[in-house]
């Protein structure tokens, strides 16, 4: 960034930025996040960030009329709080006192997190998107198989479906499991597990609905003891908020039954009520041209995973290109691009520019 004349910065939620020196003029916000999942691969989110690099390099001849502001957002996953996108919730001015409050599984709060990190979460308000940018592009790896499938490169993100994150805890009695005979146990890992079928069963059927229980954790967790407490994860996505709102509200009610017979009780955290965000129509347009002068066929799609767009469309014009997934892997050491594609992503940035540039 520096290199590129920008004036480099971290804000108050681990954001870094790269901002241009001249703040008269109005910015595109170009980015996306440098963190992701355990035992990922290497493209989720910071490709987005390197191709916003590439492309204020790119553009320095053009003189455009508008600045482009870098940022590679921290904390998109949500991984250690349970709660995504907190770097670009600070763009938007969503962070509060509950939200620092949150704690992680060390019970170190996410106030206390950004103290030993370094940064003052007081100065959160200066975080704020500044009033200037009028867009925001995130270019990110498709994750996905459709691209592959429809053998292009490039995709324009029409909109961003919905998430629930719920946290499920079954509770039955740990017991010794040499002398507990089967029909007298309250086993909360059998019961976990009838529900996690039970929740696949039921996405299966559901269309358009995807469901997953990613993360197990069994309690007290030694081989001769019957599990007494399991709790588990549960993400339940679709691009209509009214179909994830009720396949979410069924799959708690199974857990319920099924605790209700099993004789356990259990209970439920909603960590995420993320709603389905539409992409800004104008600017997916010129997306799907900025495409087509790169000599890609244009596609629209829906993006299954969720993006730090999706809270950046809440303030601000926002816009995605997707670039092909080969084999449809990622979140997995395996996730790739194709050289070829990340050229054509560089094309077809320089020409969204373009088209910014004329329209302003
Ligand atoms: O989980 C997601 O949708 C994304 O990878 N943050
Ligand atoms: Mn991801
Ligand atoms: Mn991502």
């Amino acid at each position: 960034m520096e290199s590129l004349g920008l004036q480099v910065s971290v804000d108050a939620m681990g954001n870094l930025r790269g901002s241009p020196i001249n703040r008269e003029i109005p910015r595109l916000l170009i980015g996306s996040h440098i963190d992701t999942v355990p035992n990922a691969g290497a493209y989720d989110g910071v490709l987005g960030v390197l191709l916003g690099l590439a492309l204020v390099d790119a553009c320095r001849p053009m003189e455009l009329p508008f600045g482009i502001e870098l940022m590679a957002f921290s904390e998109e996953e949500g991984v250690r709080f349970r709660l995504p996108f907190l770097g670009s919730r600070a763009l938007a001015g969503d962070v509060n006192s509950r939200l620092l409050s949150v704690r992680d599984a060390n019970g170190i709060s996410m106030e206390e997190a950004i103290f030993a990190f370094g940064l003052n979460p007081q100065q959160m308000e200066e975080a704020r998107l500044s009033d200037d940018t009028f867009a925001f592009l995130e270019f990110h790896i498709e994750q996905g198989p459709v691209l592959e499938k429809a053998g292009l490169p490039l995709a324009a993100v029409e909109a961003i479906a919905g998430q629930s994150r719920v946290t499920v805890v079954f509770v039955g009695s740990a017991n010794h499991v040499g002398t507990t005979p089967m029909d007298l146990r309250r086993d909360a890992l059998a019961a976990a597990a009838e529900w996690i079928i039970a929740v696949e069963t039921f996405a299966r059927a559901a269309d358009g609905c995807v469901a997953t229980v990613g993360r197990l954790q069994v309690l007290p967790g030694a081989s001769n003891v019957v599990p007494g407490e399991v709790t588990a994860s549960l993400d339940v996505r679709h691009a209509s908020n009214a179909e994830r709102k009720s396949a979410t509200d069924f799959l708690l009610q199974r857990a319920q039954d099924i605790c209700d017979r099993r004789e356990l009780a259990c209970s439920f955290r909603t960590d995420l009520e993320q709603s389905s965000v539409p992409m800004s129509p104008e600017l997916v347009t010129a997306v799907e041209h900025a495409i087509a002068a790169a000599g890609v066929t244009p596609k629209r799609m829906v993006s299954g995973a969720g993006h730090d767009a999706m809270i950046l469309a809440q303030v601000v014009p926002s816009a995605m290109i997707f670039l092909r997934s080969p084999g449809g892997i990622s979140h997995h050491p395996d996730e790739s691009v194709l050289v070829e594609d990340v050229e054509k992503a560089i094309l077809a940035g320089i020409n969204f520019l373009e088209h910014l540039a004329r329209r302003q």
